[in-house]
């Protein structure tokens, strides 16, 4: 199991499950998206540090890669032990079903963190950012950068089926409608890797020289078109707003590489997912969907918002 550097207080321990339901059960797994991810690592931070406070433990099982063949495995291989309770990010809103109901027809109380399922019968609760929301602050904040200038903006999704970056995209496009001057060129995907990201950035630098803007849906989106912007020497000359904020987006923001960040609060997430959870082990009332909060973060209100940054 991944145990990450939180600051203070201890970390998940590995306890041994048992029968799901049974009260001596102590034992919540969290399952991200994807391992050694700033994102998932604040949220896997906020989750323990919330667990220790209530008398369990977590244990993070994070897939290589994020890819919904590879979470099924973990999620799989809770079969044995299934804990009392299951956080998990499911990679893929339709594939992810079937095996997450598996774990919860032995008992498992399930609870939806960031990435959420087409099907709302699995989970008890999800807790995630109002992604659409943020889309929308992502035109925004891209809309009041380029000011009167005209021009072609690109987004940067990551994997068809992931319900958050889909929304941001979604979200993004809504609220373009309102901002005449930006013409979208439309949305990409990219596979969730940096290196399509990059490619992506280079034919749409290639097929629309007007273009002005670029709205990245997530970390390794971002990532990509940093890359794509600086080899082709366009650093600066095309706004790049990105989502999250893991050390290297907020060292790019203040590098310049990036004009804007949308900050989502993934300690929080955690933390709400555990108290979720723990309030379904115990038969306590739980709430379906909770909304975590959104931080728009330029290089000129960085030093402000520092307390919105992810850790490593
Ligand atoms: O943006 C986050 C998360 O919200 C999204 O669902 C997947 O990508 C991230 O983990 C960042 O890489």
């Amino acid at each position: 199991a991944l145990v990450a550097a939180c600051g203070g207080g201890q970390v998940g321990g590995s306890g041994d499950g048992g029968a799901a339901s049974t009260p001596d059960n102590k034992k919540i797994t969290l399952i991200p998206g994807v391992q050694a991810e700033p994102f998932y690592i604040s949220m896997q931070c906020g989750a323990q540090a919330e667990a220790q406070k209530l008398g369990y433990t977590v244990d993070t099982q994070a897939p290589q890669k994020f890819d919904a063949a590879m979470q099924t495995e973990k999620v799989n291989a809770l079969g044995s032990a299934p804990p009392a309770g299951l956080l998990i990010a499911p990679t893929d809103d339709t594939a992810m079903q079937a095996p997450i109901e598996q774990v919860k027809n032995r008992g498992t109380k399930i609870v939806e963190v960031d990435t959420s399922l087409k099907n709302t019968g699995v989970a008890v609760s999800s807790i995630s950012s109002n992604n659409a929301e943020g889309g929308k602050l992502a035109a925004q904040t891209l809309a009041k950068l380029v000011g009167d200038k005209k021009g072609s903006v690109l987004v940067l999704d990551t994997i068809a089926g992931t319900s958050t970056t889909n929304a941001r995209a979604q979200g993004f496009a809504d609220e373009l409608k309102n901002h005449p001057n930006l013409k979208s060129v439309g949305a990409q995907f990219t596979q969730n890797e940096p290196d399509q990201a990059a490619s992506k950035v280079t034919a749409a630098l290639a097929s629309t020289p007007d273009l002005i803007g670029i709205f990245a849906t997530n970390l390794n989106t971002g990532e990509g078109a940093a890359t794509g912007l600086r080899n082709a020497g366009k650093i600066g000359q095309v706004n790049l707003v990105g989502f999250d904020a893991s050390p290297s987006e907020i060292e790019g923001l203040r590098k310049g590489e990036y004009q804007g960040l949308i900050a989502q609060d993934p300690a929080s997430i955690g933390q709400q997912g555990v108290q979720q959870a723990v309030a379904a082990i115990t038969g306590k009332p739980t709430t379906r969907n909770i909304t975590a909060g959104l931080h728009s973060i330029t290089k000129a209100d960085m030093d402000a918002n520092a307390q919105y940054f992810y850790k490593q």
